[in-house]
């Protein structure tokens, strides 16, 4: 007989991309989301540098697709209002399968039509999936994700250990 797996206690990257924002589901999707039982612990707006996707995408960035890719994860084809993205850390008991459950499969054609990408993911003109929503795929990468995203004071729990850096003639912006 299998024995069910212990539960473990997670935190996931979501990013809801520009696709998201131009079809007006961002509310939609955090709805789905809050059925996962997940907590969120971080939450912004983000415009995506090259340098971010790169990072983000290390594993496409050799792909032919990759530039098409960045255009669609930066929102550039949608035009500036939609140059950005929503980006959660979300924590709980099993929170990256359970939130890759209800993102469905990353090819909108082949997910569940119930899951968010089957139900609003399209293959665009490029050939590049525009599937609404990025989430973590293991406990590595979303660590790996959450610390290139989110610096540590942007989260309210103390999730992975933090260090002190003094820096001498550091300059930042403040509210004038
Ligand atoms: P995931 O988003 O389900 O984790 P990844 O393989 O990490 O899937 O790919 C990242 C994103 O790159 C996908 O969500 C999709 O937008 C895009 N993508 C991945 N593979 C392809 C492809 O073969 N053709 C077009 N777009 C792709
Ligand atoms: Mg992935």
């Amino acid at each position: 007989m299998k024995r069910k797996s212990k539960k473990r206690h997670q935190y996931t990257l979501i990013i809801l991309k520009p696709d998201a924002l131009v079809k007006s589901l961002t509310g939609n999707i955090l709805t789905r989301l809050s059925e996962a039982r997940l907590r969120i612990i971080a939450a912004k707006v983000v415009r995506v540098t090259p340098e971010l996707a790169k990072k983000h995408y290390a594993h496409l960035v050799d792909k032919p697709f990759f530039n098409d890719l960045y255009e669609y994860f930066s929102g550039k084809i949608y035009g500036p209002d939609y140059e950005r993205v929503l980006a959660f850390v979300y924590e709980g008991e099993d929170a990256i399968e359970r939130v890759r459950k209800i993102a469905g499969a990353t090819n909108p054609l082949e997910a569940d039509p119930t899951t968010i990408r089957g139900a609003y993911g399209r293959i665009n003109k490029k050939g590049i999936m525009e599937n609404l929503i990025h989430c973590s795929d293991s406990e590595e990468a979303a660590e790996k994700e959450i610390k290139l995203w989110f610096s540590p004071d942007e989260i309210i729990e103390e999730i992975y250990p933090t260090k002190i850096v003094v820096e001498k003639n550091y300059k930042r912006r403040v509210w004038a």
